[in-house]
């Protein structure tokens, strides 16, 4: 039976191993792919992503409004037919938060948009999680009717603006979302209000601090 310190060295061999195949590269060997479309909040948030750590990518547009997402193609790439899907040559991912993370834990030349600092790290994830779980599905539940052209609910409407008053709360009076300086969570926050704000004009004029992440910070 072998020893305890064979057995580690074997286990932490092929941790090194596994990690310098997929430690940080400088730039993708080629355009990162996204498949998705611009009116979508996580889909601008990882173009955003790619934007400011300056990663080369190209969009493959998909027409949700006929329902591209669920066809064959699209559920063999990404089977929760979720958008955006991005693709690493042949690394596929999807979630637009563990998109954001995984670029800039590959391609990140600092640490600044998605600190390694565990305690920074954290209050970061906290918000990203924040946009996945709340921020974003109350918009998304509003979205689809209007996308389709239904009618929206009074209960959608106070859905967002409860999201919106727990963004505000985090926001406090601070320039951004997460840290002194933005971070990948603005990407996605800011991404998700502006497409609020501009759905919903009378819910953004009650949360002027939360309007300002956008004026600062959203390139789009
Ligand atoms: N947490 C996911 C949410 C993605 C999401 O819901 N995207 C919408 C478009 S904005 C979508 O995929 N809708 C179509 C569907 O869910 O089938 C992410 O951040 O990627």
């Amino acid at each position: 039976m072998p020893g305890r310190s064979y057995l580690l060295r074997k286990v932490s061999g092929s941790a090194r191993r596994a990690f310098s195949s997929t430690s940080a590269m400088a730039a993708p060997r080629e355009p990162i792919k996204l498949h998705g479309f611009t009116l979508s909040p996580p889909f601008r948030a990882s173009a955003m992503t790619c934007e400011v750590l300056g990663i080369e990518y190209k969009t493959q547009f998909i027409d949700v409004t006929s329902l591209e997402h669920r066809k064959p193609a699209y559920l063999k790439l990404n089977p929760l037919h979720s958008i955006p899907t991005m693709e690493d040559g042949d690394y596929i991912l999807y979630d637009s938060h563990a998109i954001s993370a995984y670029l800039c834990n590959m391609y990140g030349k600092d640490n600044k948009w998605y600190p390694t600092d565990p305690r920074q790290r954290g209050i970061v994830d906290q918000r990203l999680h924040f946009d996945c779980s709340v921020l974003g599905p109350s918009f998304k539940n509003m979205a689809i009717p209007l996308l389709f052209g239904k009618q929206i609910q009074p209960k959608m409407v106070e859905h967002v603006k409860e999201s919106m008053q727990q963004l505000d709360k985090l926001l406090g009076d601070r320039k951004f979302i997460a840290l002194d300086w933005p971070t990948i969570a603005d990407c996605h926050c800011s991404s998700t209000v502006i497409s609020i704000q501009v759905s919903l004009i009378s819910i953004s004029s009650n949360f002027p601090t939360t309007a300002k992440i956008n004026i600062c910070f959203c390139p789009y």
